[in-house]
C-alpha cells in the first residue's frame, strides 16, 4: 500500500487516508466477500465503508419482526467458498431468521478477520473518478477522503427504502417505521392500533408477528400477493452434515441450476391428466418452499395456461384458509404466480382469521389522506397509533443512484441512468472506469442465490483486476456498444417469460417515474459461463488504458 495523500478532503477540513488498491462500499454478503477475496487471495490493500454500525448490509437494516430469508434457505443461503466456514456454522432451521443470518455474517467477519479493514458508521457522500490519476476518490459524511484504483460497489439490491408520498403522511403524529430501516431498540405493539401498508415479503412476514400483540392490526393492501408455505422446520444435524460432506458438488450444482439448490422437474403438464396435475400440485404444496413453482411441471413461468392453473390452485388454498369469504376474496391475487417475488408464508393468511386483524383493499377504497391520528380512505377513517410501512425498496438500481458516483467528465450516474439502466454484464458501466458493481442492474442478482452469485461475481472482478495488474494497465471500462447489446440480451430473455406482463419491482414498476426495464438476468448459469468467456477472450466488450503512472 502506498501512502498517497488525497487532496480534495483537505480544503473542506476533512482528513485524507492512505491510497488503497480497492475501496468497497457495503459490508453485506457481497462486500464482505469482496474484502476477503481481494485482500486475502489477491493481496490488495482494501478499505470497506459502511454506513451501518456493523456487518450485514440488508440483514443489518431489515430487522423487523418475522424477518427471514425468503428463498430456499439454509444451508444454501450462505457462503460456499470455504469448507472451514461451512463446517463451522450450524444452521438451526431450514428458513433462517434475520437474527441467524446476521449472527452468521458476524461469525464470518470474525473467522476471516475482516473487521479491521471495515470502517462502520461511515456513509460515502461522494465518489469521483480522476481520469489523470486513474483512480476513485470517495468522501465520507465526516469529510474524510480516501482514494483507490478500484471502486467495488456492494451497495445492495434492496437497500433504498421506498417511502410512499401519500398526502398528509408527514402530518401523522404516531410512531412510524419502515421494515427496511427497522430500529435496533425493541418496538412494542402491545395495546396499539397498528396499520401496515404493503403485503410483499416484508409485510407478509411482519403481519403475523405484529398481530400477536397489537390491539388491532389493519392491513392496507394494494395488490394481493401469492405465497407458498415455507414449511420452516428445525434442520437436523444429519441433513446439515450430508450437505457438508458434498458441499463442493452442491456448490457446482447450484451454479449450473441458475442458483437454485434444487433440481427443476422435467415433467410436462401436457403428459398428465387434470386430476394427476392437481395431485402433483398438492404434493408440491405439501413439500413447501418454492417446489410448486419450480418442480410441479416445466414452464410455470413461461406458459400462460399452466401458470393460470397453478395460480388458481393457490387461490383455492387461500379460499380454504381464510374463513371470512369477503376477506378471502380481497386476498386473491390476479397476476401470473411467480412474476412478482415469490413469497414464503409462515401463517400470513391464517392471521386474517384473528378477531384483531382486518384488511382494507386499496383498490376498492384508496387512501385519500393521513390525519394526525388516522388513515382516511375514500370509504372510512381508520384511527391508528402506529404506522408500519412495508412498502419495499427502490430495488436493484436505487443504492447505486443514492451513491451517485461521478465518472468521466464529472458525469453523474443519475445523468447516465436518467432514462435507462445501462450496464455491461450488470457489473460495469461505460464512462465509469474501474468501477464494479456486485448485483447491479443486468446481473442475475435477486434471481440467483445471492451469496453464491456475489462470490462468483467478485471472483470475476478479481480476475479482471489481476489482468489489469499483470498487463500494466491503468483502467478498464465497458464500451457503450457492449451495454446496448447486453440490454438487448437481458430484455430478450425476460420477453420469453411471463415476468414482463406483471407490474413488479423487477421492472421498476413500484417507484413512480422509474425507467421501465427488466432489471435482472434470468439465466444465472448462462450468465456465469458468459463472464468466464468474456475474461477468457481478454475482457471482450471492454476497453483498457495503459497505466498513467507506476502502480504499487
Ligand atoms: P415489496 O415486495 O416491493 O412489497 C412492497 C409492498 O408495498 C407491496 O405490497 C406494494 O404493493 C406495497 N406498496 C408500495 N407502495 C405502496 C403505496 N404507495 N401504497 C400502498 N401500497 C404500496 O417489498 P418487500 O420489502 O416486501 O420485499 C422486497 C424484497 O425484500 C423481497 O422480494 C425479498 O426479496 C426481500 P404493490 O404490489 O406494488 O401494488
Amino acid at each position: 500500500m502506498r501512502l498517497r495523500v488525497v487532496g480534495s478532503g483537505e480544503g473542506k477540513g476533512g482528513s485524507a487516508m492512505p491510497h488503497f488498491d480497492a475501496i468497497v462500499i457495503g459490508s453485506g454478503f457481497g462486500g464482505l466477500y469482496a474484502l476477503h477475496h481481494l485482500r486475502d487471495a489477491l493481496g490488495l490493500s482494501v478499505r470497506v465503508f459502511d454506513g451501518a454500525g456493523g456487518v450485514g448490509g440488508t440483514w443489518w437494516h431489515n430487522r423487523y419482526p418475522g424477518a427471514r430469508v425468503d428463498a430456499p434457505s439454509t444451508p444454501f443461503y450462505a457462503y460456499t467458498f470455504s469448507k472451514a466456514l461451512v463446517d463451522g456454522w450450524d444452521w438451526p432451521e431450514t428458513q433462517a431468521s434475520q437474527k441467524t443470518v446476521l449472527a452468521y455474517l458476524e461469525y464470518v467477519a470474525d473467522r476471516l478477520d475482516l473487521r479491521k479493514d471495515i470502517q462502520f458508521n461511515t456513509w460515502i457522500t461522494d465518489a469521483r473518478y480522476d481520469e489523470a490519476a486513474q483512480h476513485w476518490t470517495v468522501e465520507t459524511h465526516a469529510g474524510e477522503t480516501a482514494s483507490a484504483q478500484f471502486l467495488i460497489c456492494a451497495t445492495g439490491a434492496l437497500f433504498v427504502a421506498n417511502r410512499p408520498n401519500i398526502p398528509g403522511i408527514n402530518d401523522f403524529t404516531g410512531e412510524v417505521y419502515h421494515t427496511g430501516r427497522w430500529p435496533h431498540e425493541p418496538v412494542s405493539f402491545e395495546g396499539k392500533n397498528v396499520a401496515v401498508i404493503g403485503t410483499g415479503s416484508s409485510g407478509m412476514q411482519a403481519i403475523p408477528e405484529i398481530a400477536k400483540t397489537a390491539k388491532h392490526l389493519t392491513v392496507f393492501q394494494r395488490t394481493p400477493q401469492f405465497a407458498l408455505p415455507a414449511r420452516n422446520r428445525p434442520l437436523p444435524k444429519a441433513e446439515l452434515d450430508a450437505f457438508r460432506a458434498n458441499w463442493e458438488d452442491h456448490r457446482g450444482s447450484m451454479i449450473h441450476r441458475g442458483g437454485s439448490p434444487f433440481p427443476t422437474t422435467k415433467l410436462r403438464a401436457r403428459d398428465a391428466t387434470a386430476e394427476e396435475r392437481q395431485a402433483r400440485y398438492e404434493e408440491m404444496w405439501a413439500e413447501g418452499g418454492m417446489q410448486l413453482l419450480i418442480n410441479s411441471y416445466r414452464g410455470v413461468l413461461t406458459k400462460e395456461a399452466l401458470n393460470e392453473e397453478v395460480s388458481e390452485f393457490v387461490r383455492g388454498k387461500i379460499r380454504e384458509t381464510v374463513k371470512d369469504p369477503e376477506t378471502a376474496r380481497k386476498l386473491l391475487p390476479d397476476y401470473f404466480i411467480g412474476t412478482k417475488r415469490m413469497i414464503l408464508d409462515n401463517g400470513y393468511f391464517e392471521t386474517y382469521n384473528r378477531p384483531n386483524v382486518s384488511l382494507v383493499d386499496l383498490r376498492e377504497e384508496p387512501i385519500e389522506t393521513f390525519t394526525a391520528t388516522s388513515i382516511r380512505t375514500s370509504a372510512a377513517d381508520y384511527p391508528i397509533d402506529m404506522l408500519v410501512l412495508a412498502t419495499g425498496f427502490d430495488a436493484v438500481s436505487g443504492s447505486m443512484l443514492a451513491l451517485n458516483p461521478k465518472g468521466r467528465d464529472g458525469v453523474s450516474l443519475k445523468e447516465k441512468w436518467a432514462e435507462r439502466f445501462e450496464t455491461y454484464l450488470g457489473t460495469a458501466i461505460s464512462d465509469f472506469p474501474n468501477l464494479f458493481m456486485v448485483h447491479g442492474p443486468g446481473s442475475p442478482g435477486v434471481f440467483f442465490t445471492m451469496p453464491l452469485g456475489g462470490e462468483c461475481t467478485v471472483n470475476w472482478i478479481g480476475r479482471c483486476i489481476s489482468h489489469l495488474r499483470s498487463a500494466r494497465l491503468g483502467a478498464i471500462e465497458a464500451t457503450p456498444e457492449s451495454e446496448t447489446l447486453w440490454d438487448e440480451e437481458i430484455q430478450g430473455i425476460a420477453a420469453g417469460t411471463l415476468y414482463p406482463r406483471t407490474n413488479s419491482w423487477y421492472l421498476g414498476a413500484n417507484i413512480p417515474g422509474k425507467p421501465r426495464q427488466f432489471l435482472g438476468h434470468l439465466n444465472g448459469s448462462t450468465y456465469f459461463k458468459r463472464l468466464t468467456e468474456v475474461a477468457d477472450q481478454g475482457f471482450e466488450g471492454f476497453r483498457t488504458e495503459a497505466a498513467s503512472g507506476p502502480r504499487g
